[in-house]
């Protein structure tokens, strides 16, 4: 039984949770950060010193933290192939992509463009930032039409791990009023993972709580 400490409005949260989903573990979720608080606790602090969400517990294991280790260890230890590719010399070629939204597309999305547009009042804005993000974030968008263009997602004919990195971001990239690049296979790519009630349920999960004066 898996314990995940996280508000379902947290991107990094999103991500574990389709993946407990997609293999079909039992877990229970527990709301924790931003309006719900409590990551800021000395019981939490010493789960995760950063304060940040998700932890997760697995059994009697120690408390994780950093979302994409814990999807790696989730699908490392609970998913078969192709989910997490046995051969490690496969399973590099679609962790490259993952490590690639986790240190490139996250900060781009998240950084530049959806936080300082949702968690900031239109006149606290400084648009020309937001702006600036959105033009970066074309060229990384294109980068995936053309990896997406070979096979259906990211590994291939089935869904991977590396899908839940790259994927749990494309909600947020395409329901923000953006100007986006014509990305028509990336567009596809998304529209398949909506077909997904994993998908549906942990990812697709309105950020409007996120916005001030809610
Ligand atoms: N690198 C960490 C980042 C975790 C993180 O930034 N979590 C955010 C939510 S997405 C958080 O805890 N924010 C403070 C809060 O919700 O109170 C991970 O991937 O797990």
């Amino acid at each position: 039984m898996l314990t995940v400490y996280g508000r379902a409005t947290s991107s990094n949260v999103q991500a574990v949770m389709w993946t407990i989903a997609e293999l079909g573990l039992e877990y229970e979720r527990l709301d924790y950060g931003h309006k719900f608080g409590g990551n800021k606790t000395p019981e939490f602090l010493a789960m995760n010193p950063n304060g940040l969400v998700p932890v997760v517990v697995d059994g009697d294991g120690p408390p994780l933290f950093e979302s994409g280790a814990i999807v790696r260890y989730l699908s490392a230890r609970y998913g078969k192939d192709p989910f997490w590719p046995a051969d490690p010399a496969a399973r590099v070629v679609q962790d490259v992509w993952a490590e690639w939204s986790k240190t490139t597309l996250f900060p781009a999305l998240m950084g530049q463009v959806f936080g300082p547009m949702v968690r900031y009042r239109p006149e606290e804005r400084d648009n020309k930032s937001i702006g600036a993000g959105v033009e970066a974030l074309k060229p990384l968008a294109r980068m995936l039409d053309k990896r997406l263009a070979a096979a259906p997602y990211i590994g291939g004919e089935a869904l991977s791990f590396a899908d839940v990195f790259i994927g749990h971001l494309l909600y947020r990239y395409y329901t923000l009023e953006i100007d986006r690049a014509e990305t028509p296979v990336l567009d596809a790519y998304y529209d398949l993972l909506k077909q997904r009630p994993a998908y549906r349920e942990h990812v697709m999960v309105s950020y409007d709580s996120l916005r001030p004066d809610t």
